[in-house]
């Protein structure tokens, strides 16, 4: 709740700055997306390996790399697609962190924020984005088709994410690609795979299903392929090590 109410401030801020006709005229906002869903329904590896500096619950994950090296490493070990945290405040990302990411691999690319508005739909898009979250926990249902259509219209993917049941059966509609279990307790940030497990009977076969967090071995991973499970993404467990890349590739081979 502290989040969102900080990102609706930054939100006010930015909008004087950066006026929408700005996003829409910049460059990036001509290219053409590739689609997330597609790559993890055909995909080899299946994995989304994320860029991320640091998280409200394990403070400093990593700080001495650059966004460039990791998303290229990630790309040459062949992951499905990469998330890149443009939140500042509770993560240490940033819009340039996209950018440079998108300058550096083809493979899509998830803008991981809080989206409270469609502002923030057409800044991932001007800067490289293919794929969109948007988080059941915080919107309105109202708010969640309003928002997935508005990026459906713009050439984006969209990841809906849930924790439970309730979430789950309020979100489901035709403007979702993929719908994300989120393993984490945003409460006690506790992480447990089975959260995915219980709830994927509940996901419609029409969405492609992705586990996320908590995910730190391909035994988990073939487990969770079990419950129909085609996405997987991976963070802490990659940009812990010195070489995220490294790390991601052994998860692959
Ligand atoms: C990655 P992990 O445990 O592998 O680092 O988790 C990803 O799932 C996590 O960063 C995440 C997240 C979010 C972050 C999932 N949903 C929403 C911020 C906002």
């Amino acid at each position: 709740d502290k989040i969102i109410a900080d990102k609706h401030k930054e939100l006010v801020l930015k909008k004087l700055v950066v006026p929408v006709s700005q996003l829409e005229n910049s460059a990036l906002f001509e290219r053409e997306t590739v689609s997330l869903a597609n790559a993890l329904r055909k995909s080899k590896s299946g994995i989304i390996a994320e860029h991320k500096r640091r998280s409200p619950s394990k403070s400093v994950i990593n700080h001495s790399l650059n966004v460039e090296d990791v998303a290229k490493g990630y790309e040459n070990a062949g992951v499905s697609g990469m998330s890149v945290l443009t939140d500042g405040k509770y993560f240490g990302g940033s819009l340039d962190d996209l950018l440079f990411a998108r300058a550096s691999v083809r493979m899509p690319i998830l803008r991981k924020e809080f989206v409270i508005d469609e502002y923030q739909l057409l800044e991932a898009k001007a800067h490289g984005a293919d794929v969109i979250l948007l988080i059941a926990a915080v919107l309105e249902q109202s708010q969640i088709k309003q928002l997935s259509e508005f990026a459906k219209n713009l050439g984006l993917d969209v990841l809906l994410e849930v924790h439970n049941q309730e979430e789950l059966e309020k979100s489901i509609m035709p403007s979702l690609d993929m719908l994300g279990v989120n393993n984490r307790n945003l409460k006690t940030f506790e992480v447990s795979t089975q959260t995915s497990k219980d709830l994927s009977e509940k996901i419609p076969d029409d969405f492609v299903k992705v586990s996320e967090s908590g995910i730190s071995s391909v035994a988990a991973i073939n487990d969770l392929k079990q419950y129909g499970y085609e996405g997987f993404l991976i963070g802490e467990n990659f940009m812990k090590t010195d070489n995220p890349g490294e790390s991601a590739k052994a998860f692959i081979e």
